[in-house]
């Protein structure tokens, strides 16, 4: 059913960027599809409470990284198995439904796709899962998008998948919580085949949010993500007028 690379499957590593969230990694890692991917990644750089003990338990294989949630993406697709084709990410509190990764890997397993994101606007959301800050953000930002780059999206959301030959080619170096957009905005650029789809978003199982719902967290990650807009954005837009 699923396309080949060479004459084996294609292999997949979830990567989840974690700090301090004992209360849901278990969840979150027990929850894995085991037979359709090769590996489930936990990065934790800094967690004061058993993040890493749980995940390990829960069956990832857990790696540590400089502080920052862009920091922790990079360590953990570096750390990605060397077989690895695809790879997969996703927040470690347990708000992202594990049942729509099929619906984002087989674009890129049928080669119809290099990128795949899930859309939280588009999917159905519990009440409170996104605050109206959020949703605003991702509107905004969208039309930013559009009119910077000429690429429609939808949303920022954690949970994506990318080939591995096509990340390598984004050189990713944002390492704050403005590494989502500059993946979307490079994927652009880079002319890869994108795809959006709607995935369903519930609130967090435990713990305490450590972006959205702390007004100090939101406005750093507000500025780092209208940074990248306009760092990556304008700058590439500028070498391409030559
Ligand atoms: N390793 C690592 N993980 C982080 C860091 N900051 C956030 N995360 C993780 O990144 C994911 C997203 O953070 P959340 O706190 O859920 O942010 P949010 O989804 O905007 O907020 P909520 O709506 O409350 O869930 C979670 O899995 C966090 O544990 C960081 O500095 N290092
Ligand atoms: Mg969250």
């Amino acid at each position: 059913m699923y396309a080949q690379f060479g004459s084996r499957p294609m292999q997949i590593s979830v990567i989840i960027p974690a700090l301090n969230e004992a209360e849901s990694i278990g969840h979150v890692v027990r929850s894995m599809p085991w037979t359709l991917i090769a590996e489930c990644i936990v990065v934790e750089n800094g967690s004061t409470d058993a993040t890493a003990q749980v995940a390990t338990a829960a069956g990832a294989r857990v790696v540590s990284s400089p502080r920052g949630y862009g920091n922790a993406c990079l360590a953990g697709s570096l750390a990605a198995l060397p077989t690895s084709d695809i790879l997969v990410y996703m927040d470690g509190d347990g708000a992202d439904i594990i049942d729509d990764l099929p619906r984002l890997l087989d674009p890129i397993l049928a080669n119809e796709a290099d990128f795949t994101i899930g859309s939280r606007i588009r999917g159905r959301r519990q009440p409170g899962s996104m605050l109206p800050s959020q949703i605003f953000a991702a509107y905004f930002v969208s039309l930013l998008l559009r009119l910077f780059q000429g690429v429609r999206y939808t949303d920022m959301g954690a949970f994506r998948a990318i080939r591995r030959s096509s990340f390598t080619q984004l050189g990713m170096s944002e390492l704050t919580y403005g590494w989502n957009l500059e993946m979307q905005i490079k994927a652009a650029q880079h002319h890869l085949r994108i795809l959006e789809l709607p995935v369903d978003y519930r609130c967090r199982i435990g713990g305490e949010s450590k972006v959205a719902g702390n007004l100090q967290a939101s406005l750093k990650a507000a500025v780092r993500i209208l940074e990248v807009l306009f760092r990556v954005g304008l700058r590439r837009r500028e070498r391409n007028r030559g």
